[in-house]
């Protein structure tokens, strides 16, 4: 492994003293779930990645109803709360705009966070549907500014070691790449509508919510996907909606499940449900290749599994569970000694630091940290499995 990729992340150390190290202003919008997943990523890189090219600075955060973003601002440590994502937008003191919201409000706050000026991570999926995904990726390229759609599994240690394993030649030619994201938390029929249940709110059900993260992860280790041909399920039709009082009809996919061509000839199958009993977050990716294998599991997320096809002697031949947590693993170094393993929420850390080199210190995002293209190009792949689910036919992935 070059030198090159293992430093590409690590903080750039600051040849400044301590005093000398700029602030960076982040305006959060979104105050619940990923809120609180990004704010913690943001209190933790200076913390960790230390010296860091910048310390971020919470000034302000987002959230309706505005009581709930107050009780966030005091919880979080911002300087300020609002009700009013416009105010975010339009503070001079704010550099980087989070967007933490759900899917139906990625794209207007995003494209105007950029006719501002703002540097952008947004959530995935990056829009509800391709259309609006582009018009993010196009206004983001007009304003020049630095963007970043977080599929965050890309800045798991394990799996970048997998991605240089794979950019160093050292699976040959793939020949498969295959995916699995089973949840299990909307089973019961009781379970009321909620945000991520309604088209109009989501885009999509357990596809855009789970198969764009292993759709990402595909297209990050194995190659662009040429084609998809896919079957969706719906399994419970109705649920009852606290804000109308009746029950109200799901108009999202429960599951979905796709064959895969890619451009570099691969085959594979990408598969997400949320009606997986016993999956809690179960994301679990193989690739094979001429010279051997790869595999790794969400829940282990530090242990990376290869099998070499070469290797000797064959008596003893099988895979290798690899704990990626030694100081020259990809981000690793700055965590703590070797196997004391990071989890989840550590990833959040590790798109704060990728944002704020990329600002700071112009580092290339690409190819490691999903951009506005990437989330473009998902969308495109996720509406390309709704149409083939809708024809029953093979549906061509064309990019724009
Ligand atoms: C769904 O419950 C979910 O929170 C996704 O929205 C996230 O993207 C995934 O990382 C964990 O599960």
């Amino acid at each position: 492994m070059t030198e090159e990729k293992k430093v590409g992340f690590v903080a750039m150390a600051s040849e400044k003293t301590v005093g000398e190290i700029p602030d960076i202003g982040i305006g959060m919008i979104g105050h619940a779930f990923m809120g609180k997943a990004h704010s913690n990523g943001w209190i933790q890189m200076p913390y960790i990645f230390w010296p860091p090219a910048a310390i971020p600075r919470l000034v302000k955060i987002c959230g309706i109803p505005e009581a709930e973003a107050a009780e966030a601002a005091r919880r979080f440590g911002y300087k300020e709360y609002t009700a009013d994502w416009k105010e975010i937008i339009n503070d001079d003191r704010i550099q980087i705009v989070d967007n933490g919201t759900p899917n139906s409000l990625h794209a207007e706050l995003s494209i105007e966070a950029a006719k501002a000026g703002k540097h952008i991570i947004c959530e995935k999926p990056l829009a509800r549907n391709a259309a609006e995904a582009k018009d993010m990726r196009d206004t983001v390229k007009k304003y020049n500014v630095k963007n970043i759609c977080d599929f965050n599994y890309r800045m798991v240690p394990a799996i970048v070691l997998a991605k240089n394993l794979i950019m160093d030649g050292k699976l040959g030619k793939i020949f498969h790449f295959r995916a699995r994201y089973l949840q299990e938390w909307i089973m019961d029929p009781n379970f009321p509508m909620v945000w991520r249940l309604k088209k109009s709110l989501a885009g999509s059900g357990a596809l855009g919510d789970l198969g764009a993260h292993i759709i990402d992860l595909a297209r990050f280790l194995c190659s662009e996907v040429q084609s998809v041909m896919s079957v969706s399920r719906t399994f419970i039709n109705e649920r009852y909606d606290e804000s109308s009082k009746k029950k109200e009809k799901v108009d999202v996919d429960d599951a979905i499940a796709s064959v895969v061509e890619f451009d570099n000839g691969a085959i594979g199958t990408i598969e997400a449900s949320r009606f997986a009993a016993g999956r809690k977050n179960h994301n679990v990716i193989e690739i094979n290749g001429e010279k051997g294998s790869i595999w790794w599991d969400l829940e282990n997320m530090n242990n990376l599994h290869v099998f070499w096809a070469d290797e000797k002697p064959v008596e003893t031949r099988g895979f290798h569970c690899i704990n990626v947590t030694e100081s020259y693993h990809p981000y690793y170094e700055y965590w703590w000694p070797h196997g004391h393993i990071i989890g989840w929420e550590n990833t959040f850390a590790h798109t704060a630091l990728n944002m704020v080199n990329a600002v700071v210190k112009n580092k290339a995002l690409e190819p490691y940290v999903a951009t506005f293209e990437d989330g473009y190009r998902n969308a495109v792949i996720c509406d390309a499995i709704i149409k083939s689910a809708e024809t029953g036919k093979k549906e061509l992935c064309i990019f724009e």
